[in-house]
């Protein structure tokens, strides 16, 4: 049986569609080498785990094992396709190395031992230190990739119960701004738009989104469309040439950390040529005229000069947005991790706000997320917020938690903002917080200055519990390792970034003795004996579906309102988007129509920050400004960055992904098919800089800054001249087949090299600008092994072999032509499904 070597061609066979046609059907299906669908003992319904597309697919399972994926056609989200992280990463889960028991420090080591002595380890520790230092002393740590169930758990845990202000979760690194970003503009989380927006769009504009390789199927849906009739423009905005850029019509290369600037000039364009939607602002929105006060002197001439961008593209790029009929903008990391990050993703909001496009078809704002489950763990409130979008400075909504909850008000903390992760920190290197939990995250890989970061970790007054699938960097520096099961080893719910939910059935058992999060967090609950007000258990459920229960009646009324939603009716057909109750018992595909905002003073989830300070507006000042709850229109002016290029560091350093990695590689390290495409780091250099330098495509380099130091090969690729770029995937931990002893690679991981410093307005660290210095230490015998079908893709004629999977890469594709019944298999698809079932697709929330 053939296939598509989907390592090879990562966004699959193309099916053109035109403006408001539907996207055909794709169904792609990858199962272990040998087996066909025949051989499948049963499909369980689930959905993609490795980023935050919302990919709806099937389990396939053999004697007890996971065998395979196949995309689900009916889901409203993907149409059936799949990516290739989801198509080869399953096999994560069969990983020989996964923990399989829990392990406690003894001696320096760690030692196995039962769930008993490491639970009551754990649960005594906390009692302890609530007893001698209170609940300020512990803190929490979790992830964007757990489910639903177990970040509400969590959440209720840590604010209702120990009743600690310091609980956050990874999302600050990777989607803090995304929420704060709509915060500012609409006093509210939640996502404008919807994926069928890239349907009807004219205009797809992607800022900071390399989304060709972090959201591949929506990509794909891009991709479609420009090859159908009538395809969409794109502006990306973006120093590397990612395969967005090449798609793109505009391609706008920054340099990193100014993207205030190139936003204020768009702005100031829009307004200089009168392309604003006046009735809309009018009745919609406040702050028009200091917007414009602000970017009145923001010509791209001016942007041109900080940016160092054609000043000619600027203005082409304006009057793509500007005269735009449906526009659909996105952001992510670029914005997200870059200098003045929550400014410059509101201005994105500007746009769109100006220009009236929210609320149809076509005209959407993804504020991305990442993570599969990062919009999660901000609505339940695991990660900085409280649960249902509650704002903590409204005492109302605090006293309408304690109701749900049935304790004080006063004992969920909320006399200041919960704590940000980089605080916690600072919290632990002070010797403040002496107990935290983390769960399903690798900070001593993905944070800020690694090595204050080890040194923080692995401090002995602090105790350290990791909760994780394997054993990570950080679990080696823990007191307590906790072995959990993950996706496909237990049921719960997540949702995407278009805020469509879905149910992940558990598949099979988990490995050993390991335990979904959600028990454990119930065990340390028990053994903990919070109570409510009655002196009744305070966590009232004892498995996933009790926790969704719980959670419908905590979100009832509130924007993520998923009172309408349960598991039998996730079961079966496609994902639903919330808010999804009485009035909306299908879910609502656009929120924002007719210019409807949740942004009333006293339903807000947020009044606001100070864009420069953060600095939270009054509840007063909110309500003069807004009194009567529209969309906010912020202007921000451009500030020069913290740590500007000078001549010791004359480059600047961005880092980020490639295709066929996850973040720290401890599932997709552990792939054959992914690993094999992106063995080893590299860093990325303009061929005009590499020229200057004397250096080839592949001699080893040393980048410096004064944190630390990384080596890598080098890639000469399309990034913008002066800008360097890292893969931040490579932490210590090398590969499946590397012997004990031999799996320790120090000295690779991009954090070694960033800076301890956030945006102001979400604390998200700044991942994507540092001043760097970079020298040769040896000439290269052969290319870096840094991918050729992405980003990386070199960018002269040297001899690279090109990124293939081969026989072990096929993937079979069932392409369900437009309006017919007839499939065109890439590679001889087996045509087991029947026909009724693809037409299911069309349940889809309509447009
Ligand atoms: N393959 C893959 N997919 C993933 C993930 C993964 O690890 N691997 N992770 C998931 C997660 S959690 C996330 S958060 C998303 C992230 O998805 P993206 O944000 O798309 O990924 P990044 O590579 O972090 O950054 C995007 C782009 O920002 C550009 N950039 C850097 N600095 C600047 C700047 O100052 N200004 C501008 N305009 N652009 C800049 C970079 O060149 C890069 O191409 O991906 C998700 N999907
Ligand atoms: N330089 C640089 N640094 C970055 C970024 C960047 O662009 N540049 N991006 C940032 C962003 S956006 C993100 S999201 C972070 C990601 O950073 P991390 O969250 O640290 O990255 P992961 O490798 O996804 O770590 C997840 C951990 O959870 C474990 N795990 C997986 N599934 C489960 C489960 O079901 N239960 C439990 N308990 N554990 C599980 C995995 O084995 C792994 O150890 O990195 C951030 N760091
Ligand atoms: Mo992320």
């Amino acid at each position: 049986m053939g296939g598509v070597d989907r390592i090879a061609e990562p966004w699959g066979t193309r099916v053109g569609y035109g403006a408001g046609e539907r996207w055909p059907v794709r169904v792609d299906q990858r199962l272990d080498d040998g087996l066909t669908s025949g051989d499948v003992d049963k499909w369980v319904q689930s959905a993609a785990i490795l980023h935050s597309n919302g990919d709806g697919l099937d389990i396939a399972v053999k004697d007890g094992r996971i065998v395979g994926v196949r995309g689900r056609a009916i889901d409203r989200v993907n149409h059936g396709r799949l990516g290739p992280k989801d198509l080869f990463g399953y096999q994560a889960n069969n990983s020989p190395d996964r923990l399989t028991t829990p392990l406690v420090r003894r001696d320096g080591q760690l030692v196995e031992t039962d769930w008993e002595t490491a639970m009551a380890l754990v649960a005594g520790r906390t009692k302890e230190l609530l007893a001698e230092r209170g609940p300020s002393s512990i803190g929490f740590y979790t992830t964007g990739q757990l489910f639903l169930e177990e970040y509400y758990t969590l959440a209720l845990i840590g604010h209702g119960g120990i009743g600690t202000n310091h609980l956050d979760g990874n999302t600050r690194l990777c989607t803090a701004t995304a929420a704060a970003a709509l915060k500012e503009s609409f006093a509210c989380d939640g996502q404008p738009g919807s994926y069928t927006d890239v349907d009807h769009a004219d205009v797809i504009a992607l800022y900071g989104h390399n989304m060709a390789e972090t959201q591949t199927v929506l990509w794909s849906r891009i991709l479609d469309r420009l090859a159908g009739p009538n395809p969409p423009k794109i502006v990306c905005v973006d120093p590397r040439r990612t395969p967005v850029a090449e798609a793109a019509t505009i391609h706008l290369a920054p340099k990193p950390g100014t993207n205030v600037a190139i936003m204020n000039a768009i702005l100031h364009e829009l307004i200089e040529n009168d392309w604003a939607d006046h009735e809309y602002v009018d009745q919609h929105t406040v702050g028009y005229d200091e917007l414009a006060k602000q970017v009145a002197g923001c010509d791209p001439d001016w942007a041109a000069t900080i940016c160092d961008v054609p000043a000619g593209d600027i203005r082409d790029a304006a009057r793509l947005l500007g005269t735009a009929e449906r526009l659909l903008s996105t952001v992510l990391q670029g914005f997200y991790q870059s200098h003045q990050a929550t400014a410059a993703a509101v201005q994105v909001n500007n746009v769109n706000l100006i220009r009236g496009m929210l609320g149809r078809p076509g005209c959407g704002i993804l504020q991305m997320n990442g993570q599969p489950t990062a919009q999660n763990t901000r609505e339940c409130g695991a990660d900085g917020d409280l649960p249902g979008f509650r704002n903590w400075s409204n005492d109302d909504q605090v006293a309408d938690l304690a109701r749900i909850w049935n304790i004080d008000p006063m004992q969920i903390p909320h006399y200041s903002e919960p704590t940000h992760l980089m605080q916690m920190l600072r919290y632990v290197e002070d010797g403040s917080v002496r107990f935290l939990y983390v769960s399903g995250t690798n900070p001593a890989v993905s944070l800020p200055e690694l090595s204050r970061i080890r040194k923080l970790l692995s401090q002995e007054r602090l105790f350290l519990v990791v909760q994780d699938i394997f054993r990570s960097e950080t679990a080696e520096l823990a007191d307590v390792v906790l072995p959990a099961a993950t996706w496909g080893e237990k049921t719960g719910t997540f949702t995407n970034v278009d805020r469509t939910v879905h149910l992940s059935d558990q598949a099979v058992e988990p490995p050993g003795d390991a335990r979904a999060d959600l028990d454990i967090f119930l065990d340390y609950a028990r053994r903990l004996e919070l109570k409510d007000k009655d002196g009744q258990p305070l966590v009232k459920w004892t498995d996933a579906e009790g926790a969704f229960e719980a959670w419908k009646e905590c979100s009832a009324g509130r924007p993520c309102d998923y009172s309408g939603l349960s598991y039998q009716k996730l079961r079966g057909g496609s994902g639903i988007q919330w808010p999804c109750n009485a009035e909306h018992p299908d879910g609502t595909e656009r929120i924002y129509v007719d210019g409807e905002f949740w942004s009333a003073p006293s339903y807000c989830e947020s009044y606001g920050k100070d864009l420069v300070t953060g600095a939270p507006l009054e509840p007063v000042e909110y309500k003069a400004m807004n009194p009567s709850g529209k969309a906010v229109l912020k202007a921000a002016e451009y500030l020069p960055m913290h740590e500007p290029t000078t001549p010791e560091y004359p480059y600047l350093l961005t880092t980020g992904r490639t295709l066929y990695h996850f973040h720290t590689r401890t599932k997709t390290g552990r792939v054959r098919q992914l690993q094999d495409a992106a063995p080893e780091v590299w860093v990325e250099m303009s061929a005009y800089d590499a020229e200057l330098h004397g250096w080839g495509e592949g001699d080893l380099l040393r980048v410096r800054t004064p944190r630390g130091s990384v080596e890598a090969r080098l890639r000469i690729s399309g990034i913008r001249p002066s800008t360097l770029f890292l893969p931040f995937h490579y932490g210590y931990w090398d590969a499946p087949d590397k012997a004990p002893g031999q799996n320790d690679v120090p000295g690779r991981a991009a954090n070694e090299l960033t800076v301890t410093d956030w945006d102001p307005c979400s604390k998200q660290p700044l991942f994507k600008c540092a001043a760097a210095r970079v020298e040769r230490i040896a000439v290269g015998d052969g290319p870096s092994a840094a991918p050729t079908t992405t980003a990386s893709r070199p960018a002269s004629g040297a001899a690279v072999p090109p990124t293939r999977g081969g026989k072990s890469a096929e993937v079979v594709e069932d392409v369900i032509a437009p309006g017919s019944t007839e499939r065109a298999s890439a590679g001889g698809a087996e045509r087991r499904r029947p026909s009724g079932r693809v037409g299911m697709a069309d349940a889809e929330g309509g447009v």
